[in-house]
């Protein structure tokens, strides 16, 4: 079967996540990622936090499938030509250097609309032009920056940054949506253009629910779902909520049985209003169905602590998967607390390939998360990160160099 992005060509200057993420959904949707690195070095993350002696580290190989790599030296002159035969072969260059890198390179945009009008330069940056333009950038800086870490973690606890990367891949899912977008654009244009997905601005997005309420704090001194409300104070800017919901039915993470010695032994469990009397019945606690202080949902934001403290000593008296099991026969909303292990395990999520397990020739066979955008006209199949420079051969002469000037590049240092 084709796939939704065949015949679009990247020359992929990413490295690390955030550019990496990007590059390996549009491989996974059928692009050729050609992805050039240095050679004798290439993309830092192959040697940073490795699990096996002089092998790729999972963090390279888990960002970079579906990819070719190919090494060039793009300070080298020759290797410049090089470079410069790739971009006009190719719609998109990705890159996520530090500010200016690219222009130093002597790859201005104004230089590469030269040799291809009708690329398309996408990046990725710190910040977008202001006071930190110039400044590099990397995943906490930018939760920092973009509002997640001051609105993470609990009201006497300092600021906390999530396991989840939003700076990095969330960022790198923002600008392969750009990439996309222009490439549509460019069909009736016939033109290519700049994207950027400044990484504090990812992160302002995906935390926009939190904007939302600075400004209702402004307005009415007050949130009355978080859990400062009734007893606690709040300031001029948005607490931070613990497992508060962002949104407006009321959430908290429960003790489920044996959390004295299971660390993920928890339930996230919303009180949504619909099904309240249903949630009362299995707590066993019918009489709040109908009494005035808990029957309707403002009733019960003022004690919101007291009902989450009866129902985890429901929650309390079963496994977080029997009590999942419970709830969602009554349409109750709610989520274990899964581990990364029980992810790893779970037979589902191989199913559907969101797990998948991959086979690399120096690495063996290890996991990764496969593509989490499913196109029923589109699959996916995983396959294994490129070794270094693996396919600069290949590419150089799709590019038209014949075996001497491939080998006299090599000599001269060029790739
Ligand atoms: N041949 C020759 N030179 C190359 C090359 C190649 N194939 N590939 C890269 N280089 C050079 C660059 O030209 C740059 O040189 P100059 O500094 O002389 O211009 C140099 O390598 C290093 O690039 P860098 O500054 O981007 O790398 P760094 O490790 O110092 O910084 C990072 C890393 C991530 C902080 C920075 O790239 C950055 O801020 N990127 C934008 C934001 C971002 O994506 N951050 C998220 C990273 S994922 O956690």
């Amino acid at each position: 079967m084709s796939q939704a992005l065949d015949g679009v060509r990247i020359l992929d200057f990413t490295h690390v996540q955030s550019g990496p993420t990007c590059t390996q959904l549009l491989a996974w949707f059928g692009a050729d990622v050609i992805k050039v690195e240095r050679a004798g070095a290439g993309d830092i993350t192959r040697e940073q936090l490795r699990d096996i002696p002089d092998v790729d580290s999972l963090y390279f190989t888990m960002l970079n499938h579906n990819k070719r790599s190919v090494t060039i030296d793009t300070k080298n002159p020759e290797g410049k030509q090089v470079l410069e035969a790739l971009i006009q072969k190719c719609d998109v260059l990705v890159e996520n250097f530090a500010p200016g890198a690219l222009d130093r390179m002597g790859f201005t945009w104004e230089r590469i609309q030269e040799l291809n009008p009708r690329m398309i330069v996408a990046s990725v940056k710190g910040f977008g032009p202001g006071p930190y333009e110039d400044c590099k950038v990397y995943e906490n800086v930018a939760q920092c920056a973009g509002g997640a870490a001051s609105t993470t973690g609990f009201d006497d606890g300092p600021p906390v940054v999530t396991g989840a990367q939003i700076g990095d891949s969330g960022t790198g899912l923002h600008l392969a949506l750009g990439i996309v977008t222009a490439l549509f654009q460019r069909t009736q244009t016939g033109r290519g253009q700049r994207v950027l997905a400044a990484m504090q601005d990812g992160v302002l997005n995906l935390c926009r629910v939190k904007l939302r309420d600075q400004q209702r704090l402004e307005r009415n001194g007050q949130m009355k779902e978080y859990p400062q409300y009734p007893n606690g104070t709040f300031g001029e800017a948005v607490p931070r909520a613990g497992n508060a919901s962002g949104g407006g039915q009321p959430g908290w993470i429960l003790k489920c049985k044996g959390w004295e010695t299971d660390p993920n032994a928890y339930i996230y469990f919303i009180t949504q209003a619909p099904v309240w009397a249903k949630i009362c019945s299995v707590i066993g606690k019918e009489e709040w169905a109908t009494h005035p202080d808990y029957a309707t949902p403002a009733a019960r934001l003022p004690h919101l602590k007291d009902i989450f403290a009866e129902i985890e000593r429901w929650t309390m008296t079963k496994t977080k998967f029997e009590a999942m099991q419970i709830l969602n026969k009554y349409d109750i909303p709610c989520g274990p607390i899964l581990s990364m292990k029980e992810i790893a395990e779970e037979p589902s999520l191989r199913k559907t390939g969101t797990i998948v397990e991959v086979d690399h020739p120096t690495r063996g066979k290890y996991l990764t998360v496969g593509n989490p955008i499913k196109l029923s006209d589109s699959p996916t199949e995983v396959k294994r990160s490129p070794l270094l420079g693996e396919h600069t051969d290949e590419v150089m002469a799709e590019l038209g160099y014949s075996p001497e000037q491939i080998s006299a590049l090599r000599t001269a240092g060029a790739i």
